[in-house]
């Protein structure tokens, strides 16, 4: 019998990827789970609408009902759930939102598994987050939970239900600790394509002349370990491969700060700076004077997890999991895509 997945999230960075994933390395029937939007936002999956093997289905977070309705018609063997709210940012202006969307709708799903498809095995999308204010680096499982926003509350909150009905009920269900992981289909609300894409803007401005938006970013000084995302959904796979279940954290063991990935994001586009200033005022400017990013104080964040660093040695060493591109590859192939994308809307 061909296996069956649910996969929510699926227009989001992480599930799009799964979705590719599966498809290649499996011979599973994909159930992508989708909101309804009056916008459609599908560019993420249009590749791959025309597989038999892929079908989208009615999956909102905020609706029992529809959780229910999906596990119920589909009866998974996995369900791998990617939707969330997922930026940070926005999670102290929509604490309860927040919380419904990546916690208690965890329950949900949890309850609606356990009575239908006992069997299934659940993964849930876990957080860097959720270590928050850091007592030791680098962070490994071990790490004591200290989130810093409602977001990480929320994440924790997951975990906690999440380890609860896999110990009262037997159920296989894991949320590992994804550090921060990026690439083209990340939202622009996030730092590093919003760098990527905002860079590329400023590349196509110099060359066609044409008068430069400044780049605004908050907090330069947060550091973070970022990895491409399609390596993560390896190891998210591999996770729901073991015989019992069991959380790993998935990082690159690497950390940098966010001054760093613009200074090397400027260096890809081959546009030259001088810096200015300090702290609030710290800014690069082109050869003739032109603002090229600066800071602006109303992107920094309530409260700020400041040094994020994983250790990757147990996923690595238990499960085999290893990654294949770098921050410089990264960085590399973010930026020419959205060079590519921003030519595009030009011509
Ligand atoms: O911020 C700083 C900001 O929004 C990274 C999500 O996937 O990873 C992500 O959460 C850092 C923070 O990601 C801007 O203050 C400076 O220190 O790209 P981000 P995040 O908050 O780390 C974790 C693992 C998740 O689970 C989340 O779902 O960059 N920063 N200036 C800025 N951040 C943004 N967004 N915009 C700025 O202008």
């Amino acid at each position: 019998m061909v296996q069956k997945v649910i996969i929510t999230g699926v227009t989001g960075q992480d599930g799009s990827h799964m979705v590719d994933y599966l498809l290649k390395n499996t011979d599973m029937i994909i159930f992508g789970g989708v909101r309804r939007l009056s916008v459609k936002n599908h560019c993420n999956i249009e590749h791959n609408l025309s597989n038999d093997r892929f079908s989208l289905i009615p999956f909102d977070l905020s609706d029992p009902h529809s959780i229910r309705n999906a596990i119920d018609n589909i009866k998974p063997d996995y369900f791998i759930n990617f939707a969330a709210q997922s930026f940070v940012s926005a999670s102290w202006d929509h604490p309860i939102q927040t919380w419904d969307c990546d916690s208690t709708a965890i329950i949900h799903i949890l309850e609606s598994i356990r009575s239908i498809v006992p069997k299934c095995k659940f993964y849930n999308a876990g957080s860097s987050e959720e270590f928050g204010e850091i007592v030791y680096s680098p962070q490994n499982e071990s790490h004591p939970l200290n989130p810093q926003s409602p977001y990480g509350a929320a994440k924790v909150g997951a975990r906690q239900i999440v380890r609860v009905y896999r110990e009262s009920f037997g159920l296989f269900a894991v949320q590992g600790w994804l550090f921060n992981h990026e690439g083209t289909r990340r939202g622009k609300e996030f730092v590093t394509r919003k760098i990527s894409s905002s860079i590329a803007q400023i590349k196509l401005s110099i060359e066609n002349g044409k008068q430069i938006k400044p780049l605004l970013l908050g907090n330069l000084n947060a550091e973070r370990d970022w990895t491409d995302a399609e390596d993560f959904m390896h190891g998210v796979w591999l996770m729901l491969q073991q015989e019992k279940p069991k959380n790993y954290v998935l990082a690159s063991g690497k950390t940098y700060t966010i001054r760093f990935f613009l200074e090397e994001c400027f260096k890809v586009a081959g546009i030259e700076y001088t810096k200015r200033g300090k702290g609030i005022t710290e800014a690069y400017y082109d050869n003739h004077g032109n603002l090229l990013a600066g800071i602006s104080p109303k992107l920094f964040r309530p409260a700020e997890v400041q040094h994020l660093l994983g250790d990757p040695k147990k996923v690595e060493k238990e499960l085999g999991w290893e990654r294949k591109c770098d921050i410089y590859g990264l960085i590399s192939k973010m930026y020419h895509n959205d060079y590519k994308l921003e030519s595009e809307k030009k011509a």
